[in-house]
């Protein structure tokens, strides 16, 4: 698929700080190791709804990623999916009696301006799990030769399921018990109680064509794929197993993430699939998790067409830290306005108190598993500083608006 296009990055004086993130396989806070090329996969939409605020956190947080691994000099190969075929989205086409390719093309669409819209790093693959269907297949035609999948027991429909833990590791990913594990697997697209499978959490790699279904032709009969080893097969042929992150939000800890990563260790007889885990948290308006099925969303093109500035969105949910479950409010939106104002008008004055210890702090403490709390408060003192007319240093408007511009990917 086409990606969405980039503002420049502006380069920042000064001395960049290794990036260190949470992990949840490991429960940890490590550095991230990447080489000259630092590789990161994160979980793409499912196109049958516009992007809400929870979706932008999400990617929001992994933007920063990006933007301290650019700080410091790496590469950055990013690749996203998009869902483009799967249960949600033919839901929504049936619903509203529309073509389920138009939807998916429509919001995909929608998507791009909006990432572009928040000065989102574009991915440099943009990747939809139709066009990627010849390589999924062959990735399950290897997983059923090597017996870590199986048809089920079923002469209608013998579609084709992964033995859960087939690589003996199953559950490093998540950590979670079985009975967790049970619970979200059926909550989140699962099928425990699927007749003819071996064990109720295998999970589903290729769906028989069924009447009235999209389907495509392919050496496994004609069918089309489960939603984990989309994931799977399309970061594994882009970046190679072991790559640096591997991210989404924590409603795919449990069973994406576990999952994408066993066929893919199934397959490579490699471990791990990714070096870090990283979950971002949800954002929820009126006690609930935002999402599409429970229709409590706000849109970020809604607030597009408002005029909220992308640095305000950012501001708002910068102000808490991306693994901390928020909700977004009015309130939170309104004072990032005040905010962006006040940095806008200090970064505007002719002078301000010298900034590379503030741009020193702000690349501090976005390095340390983007603590954007604290790394906004460095901003506010010396927002605050230079707006009290303190300093005289005709450098520092200029530096602090090119530090906040890359690191934080905010125009001021
Ligand atoms: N297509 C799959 C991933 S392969 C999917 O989960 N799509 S999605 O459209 O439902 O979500 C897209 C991304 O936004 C995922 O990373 C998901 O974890 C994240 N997300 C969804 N809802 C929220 C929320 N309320 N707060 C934060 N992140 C969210
Ligand atoms: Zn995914």
């Amino acid at each position: 698929m086409r990606t969405w296009s980039s503002v420049p990055l502006p380069r920042v004086p000064g001395t960049p700080r290794p990036l260190r993130l949470f992990d949840t396989s490991t429960g940890q806070l490590r550095p991230t190791a990447p080489g000259q090329t630092a590789r990161m996969y994160v979980c793409g939409i499912t196109p049958y709804d516009a992007t809400h605020l929870g979706h932008a956190a999400t990617y929001l947080a992994f933007d920063l990623v990006n933007r301290v691994w650019r700080d410091n000099g790496h590469d950055v190969f990013y690749v996203q999916n998009v869902t483009d075929v799967d249960e949600p989205l033919l839901e929504r086409a049936e619903r509203d009696q529309d073509d389920w390719i138009v939807l998916g093309l429509r919001e995909t669409a929608l998507f791009r301006e909006d990432m572009e819209a928040l000065r989102v790093l574009s991915p440099r693959e943009f990747v939809g799990a139709v066009e990627s269907i010849p390589e999924i297949v062959e990735v399950i035609g290897k997983l059923l030769a090597d017996g870590a999948a199986y048809r089920a027991d079923d002469p209608e429909f013998p579609d084709i399921y992964f033995d859960h833990n087939a690589t003996g590791r199953f559950g490093y990913e998540s950590n979670y018990d079985e009975p967790t594990m049970t619970r979200f697997f059926a909550e989140r697209g699962g099928d425990p109680d699927r007749a003819g499978k071996r064990h109720p959490l295998d999970a589903l790699l290729w769906r028989c064509a069924r009447p009235g279904e999209p389907s495509w032709d392919s050496e496994l009969g004609a069918g089309r794929p489960g939603w984990h080893i989309e994931c799977s097969a399309i970061a594994v042929n882009r970046l190679g197993m072991g790559f640096d992150v591997q991210g989404g939000g924590s409603d795919l800890i449990f069973p994406h993430h576990e999952y994408s990563a066993a066929h893919a260790e199934a397959v490579a007889g490699t471990h791990p699939f990714a070096r870090h885990y990283v979950h971002a948290g949800m954002i929820g308006l009126d006690g609930q998790k935002m999402s599409k099925s429970r229709g409590n969303l706000v849109f970020v093109s809604r607030l597009r067409a408002d005029g909220v500035d992308s640095g305000a969105i950012r501001l708002a949910l910068f102000a808490g830290h991306y693994r901390t479950d928020r909700a977004w409010t009015a309130a939170l939106l309104s004072e990032a306005q005040e905010r962006l104002a006040r940095w806008r008008e200090a970064v505007s004055l002719p002078t301000g108190p010298a900034a590379a210890d503030t741009v020193a702090r702000l690349r501090d403490h976005v390095a340390d598993d983007l603590d954007t709390p604290t790394a906004l408060a460095a901003i506010d003192a010396w927002a605050g500083e230079a707006l009290r007319r303190n300093g005289t240093d005709t450098a520092a408007p200029g530096l602090v608006r090119i530090a906040v511009d890359a690191l934080l990917g905010i125009e001021l």
